[in-house]
């Protein structure tokens, strides 16, 4: 349905008056055409827009820059030094990749997404990025990964890095080097925000801005002064995280974000949008959403060309051209344009007939215009209400010459030749700085201007003003945060007694306890998407409130409970609905805030384990790599512990997925105690040293959500054997002498504690071990075994799950509902008969007994195993085995969980 047909539904109080304004509509466009009549129909909205009498928004305008010519402010600027300043970036940065890549077999690097980003860069740069020196922390900027090169060439140029430095790009190993893209991790006092795997910096960005509203909101920081600026690429916004969060941007008036994407045209293999326009089909999806939309399209050049259009012709050719044709454009002649583009209108080609078809090729576009970004980035820094997004049309490779410039291979070209690198040279007017002598085609000089030099001063000048260098990670902690009394976790070493709980009930008490502690409580941030009443959480809504900027509009349906559902513009509690990567960023931004902000903040994010790290792998993947701290709890964890749900809902394997995360300390607690203390040591881990020092690691752990009476801690078990990932729970009865050794995680305890109590009427001992964490029994024998490889003549160290199961009792089974992987992982340490029983193949529905029957985690297969393990061992007969497998009635001949 044409959606203007809604209005012939509404009523006509004067349709005499209707029809005169449609006659009249009628006879502009029979007398003065179509183009007319649109311009007419544009002005009477905006028209009506000032009157504000409540039209819908378009959702698309012209292919024209949004700020008119007249509204473009002063620039501020030294043109002729900024001038110069970009041209040695664009060198330098040229340089290192050319560097990376002078032998053979290069290691890569990008030499043309720069190229095209350098003025929009470098009027953020020396104009409004703030840094982090003063009062207030100031804006957060995320970069466009694969531009690094030009960021290394500014703070080259900055003093910030040597030359050395430039010349080991790309070669980190042996230290001195620059990496690839940004990455914390690896340049920790440099970068801030890892954003190379596209779509994850927006994103990330988008809640980074939420969360700065937060902070402020909860009275936590003051960050009224931080915006935070995110570039992107065109061809990035075609990845779902790019756009899947603007309207929560434009929703929350995130007025301290602004986006720039540059709109190159161009991704890596070829045009965004050949067939179409980019620009204009982000223009209105931002539109769409609530944003500020600020077109910068073209460059001066063409104003003098638009002001002359006084027929429109020049517009209507600018909006009938595709991408695909501009991208030609950016690489034919004057006298191609000409005559193709001006050409088949006489109008038109007479409009430029005073050029000459060098100054029709130097029509310049509006992202390498500095006055026009400058106009563009101060209204965006202006705007209130809204996000802002800068769409600025650039050329992919600009200035790199004639065979990198706007061709489709240009994103993979990744060295100069020497002819290329003089042309480079000519083209950017350095010929005093590089003379034709120095310039060796496999390693040419980097340049940098004097220290007393004008481009030098003004560089650092700017930068002073603006409040330091960019980017750069600070460590220095402006809030410190106190970690809450240790009474708060007593309660859960005392068991649960009567009452049966599970691990998640744990949690979410453990929660409250932390929230209410004094100080420390509101450092906690409490992320859930959308799951609060499967983890039984809703308890929260109340007692915390549910952030919300605008606070609760309305009163909810069931304010008169308890429970009710409370939003509050103080709320702690982060209710993300139903975006794991959204809540994914909001973990990022809080746990990364004691970098970013000097300001140490502990989320705790609860998940459907399942939509966890398969879901959200990548995300996971970058906040390591940004050094987030925190918690992330995988609930409804276990293939068979989440009953009924099935195949796409019961996770065995996010234990997997966690152990390829070098900073996750990956945990399956079976108790309440041993949750209690794991939270209780991570957080003195994480955040236990003064000034932040506490070690970038990052929690996961599983909580399930079956009921058991939750055990005592036992006397002899101390924090540092549950957080060491093994320890001995319970001996063998003592009336029996110890055979066997069942080492369980996770709810798994129970089965294994019948098997030990149907072992024992066999008069069969076993112990019973709780294996916390494996990833970290492993982390410790991969470092043991390569400590040994290396020092041969030396004293053999022992790892310690070796130790640990080489002095326990017989054949070690151990049990999990994850995936035989997770006990895998200590397999080859284990110097004796190991045996795992895990949830591998798909889940089903269907209650937890079936479920533990069908997957071999039951009792009674546990059972089974010991006894095959003690069959193979020679210390029981074979028989015994059998007769167990036909007196528990396991189906031999069944399904194997593997098979579909
Ligand atoms: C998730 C992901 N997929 C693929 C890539 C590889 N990649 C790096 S840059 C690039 C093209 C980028 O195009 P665009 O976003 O338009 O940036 P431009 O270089 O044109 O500014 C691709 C596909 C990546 N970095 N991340
Ligand atoms: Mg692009």
């Amino acid at each position: 349905m044409d959606l203007d047909q809604f209005v012939s539904q509404l009523p006509d109080s004067d349709p005499s008056e209707t029809v005169e304004w449609l006659d009249s509509l009628d006879a502009v466009v029979n007398s003065a055409g179509k183009t007319r009549a649109r311009y007419l129909v544009s002005r009477l909205t905006e028209r009506a827009r000032e009157l504000q009498i409540g039209t819908p928004a378009e959702v698309s305008t012209p292919y024209i820059n949004t700020i008119p010519v007249e509204e473009q402010p002063w620039f501020p600027g030294n043109e002729d030094i900024e001038k110069r300043i970009r041209q040695y970036l664009r060198w330098n940065a040229a340089i290192s990749v050319t560097y990376a890549n002078k032998e053979a077999d290069g290691i890569g690097g990008h030499l043309s997404s720069y190229a095209s980003s350098a003025m929009l860069l470098e009027v953020g740069f020396n104009h409004f990025f703030r840094g982090k020196e003063g009062a207030l922390v100031g804006d957060h900027v995320y970069l466009q990964g694969h531009a690094s090169p030009g960021i290394y060439a500014r703070a080259y140029l900055e003093g910030r890095l040597s030359e050395d430095q430039m010349m080991r790009f790309r070669r980190e190993i042996g230290g001195g080097g620059l990496s690839s893209y940004p990455h914390p991790w690896l340049m920790p006092e440099f970068w801030e925000f890892p954003t190379v795997s596209m779509g994850l910096g927006p994103l990330n960005s988008i809640y980074q801005a939420r969360f700065s509203k937060y902070l402020y909101n909860r009275r936590i920081d003051d960050t009224s002064a931080s915006k935070v600026w995110c570039f992107l690429g065109d061809g990035e916004t075609d990845e779902p995280e790019t756009l899947g969060s603007i309207s929560l941007a434009g929703r929350e008036q995130l007025d301290n974000l602004i986006w720039v994407v540059n709109c190159n045209l161009q991704r890596l293999d070829g045009p965004v949008r050949g067939n179409g326009k980019i620009i204009q089909e982000l223009e209105s999806v931002f539109r769409g959403a609530g944003w500020n939309v600020l077109k910068v399209i073209w460059g001066a050049g063409w104003d003098e060309l638009l002001a002359k259009d006084v027929d429109g012709v020049l517009v209507a050719k600018m909006n009938a051209t595709l991408d695909g044709e501009w991208q030609r454009y950016a690489i034919e002649s004057g006298a191609y344009i000409r005559e193709h583009f001006f050409g088949p209108d006489p109008r038109l080609r007479k409009l430029v007939d005073h050029l000459s078809d060098d100054q029709l090729r130097a029509l310049p576009r509006g992202g390498h215009d500095y006055k026009k970004v400058y106009a563009a980035y101060k209204a965006a820094s202006e705007t209130t209400g809204a996000p802002t997004v800068i769409l600025a049309k650039t050329v992919k490779g600009w200035a790199l010459g004639s065979t990198v410039e706007g061709r489709n291979a240009t994103h993979s070209i990744k060295k100069l030749s020497h002819d290329q690198i003089i042309e480079f040279r000519d083209r950017l007017q350095l010929t005093d700085q590089i003379p034709d002598a120095v310039i060796d085609a496999d390693a040419p000089p980097f340049y940098r201007p004097p220290a007393d030099s004008p481009e030098a001063l003004y560089l650092a000048q700017r930068r002073s003003e603006l409040g330091g260098p960019l980017p750069s990670r600070s460590l220095e902690i402006r809030r410190p945060l106190t970690l809450p009394d240790p009474t708060v976790y007593e309660e859960f070493a005392k068991g649960s007694g009567t009452q049966s709980v599970s691990t998640t009930m744990a949690f979410t008490r453990l929660l409250r306890g932390l929230c209410r502690a004094e100080e420390f409580g509101p450092r906690v941030v409490p992320i859930i998407p959308d799951e609060a009443r499967t983890f039984g959480m809703e308890v929260l809504f109340r007692e915390l409130g549910i952030y919300a900027s605008q606070g609760q509009l309305y009163e909810p349906v069931d304010h008169e409970l308890l429970i009710s559902y409370v939003e509050s513009k103080s709320g702690q509690l982060l209710e993300e609905g139903i975006t794991e990567a959204g809540s994914l960023a909001s973990f990022t931004a809080a746990g990364t805030s004691y970098a970013t902000r000097g300001v140490p903040m502990v989320p705790f994010f609860t998940l459907y384990s399942m939509f966890g790290f398969q879901r959200v792998g990548d995300l996971i993947w970058a906040a390591a790599d940004a050094q987030a701290k925190g918690f992330i709890i995988g609930a409804t964890a276990g293939r068979t512990t989440l009953l009924g749900e099935g195949l796409q809902h019961q996770d065995g394997h996010s234990l997997v997925l966690a152990s390829t995360v070098p900073t996750c300390q990956a945990y399956d607690p079976a108790f309440a105690y041993e949750l209690a203390t794991i939270v209780e040591c991570g957080l003195e881990r994480m955040y236990g040293e003064p000034n932040g020092a506490g070690e970038s690691v990052f929690y996961y752990l599983t909580a399930y959500n079956e009921n058991q009476i939750m055990p005592m801690r036992p006397e002899h078990v101390t924090n540092e054997d549950i957080m060491s990932g093994l320890y001995k729970w319970a001996d063998a009865p003592a009336d029996l002498e110890a055979k066997a050794t069942i080492v369980f995680s996770g709810t798994m305890n129970r089965g294994a504690l019948e098997a030990q109590i149907a072992l024992a009427a066999r008069g069969i001992g076993a112990e019973l071990w709780s294996a916390t964490s494996y990833k970290r029994l492993r982390e410790d024998a991969l470092t043991v075994e390569r400590w040994n490889r290396l020092h041969p003549t030396q004293t053999a160290r022992v790892a310690q799950v070796t130790e640990q199961l080489g002095n326990a009792p017989g054949p070690i089974i151990a049990v999990t509902d994850f995936m035989k992987a997770v006990p895998d992982q200590i397999a080859p340490y284990v110097s004796k008969r190991f045996i795992s029983l895990g949830t591998d193949g798909f889940g089903r529905s269907d209650t937890r007994e079936a479920l533990r029957r069908f997957f071999e985690v039951d009792a009674a297969n546990i059972e089974i195993a010991v006894l095959s393990a003690l069959a193979a061992d020679g210390v029981i007969d074979a028989s015994v085995v059998a007769s167990a497998i036909d007196e528990h009635g396991i189906d031999t001949e069944s399904l194997d969980p593997f098979r579909l």
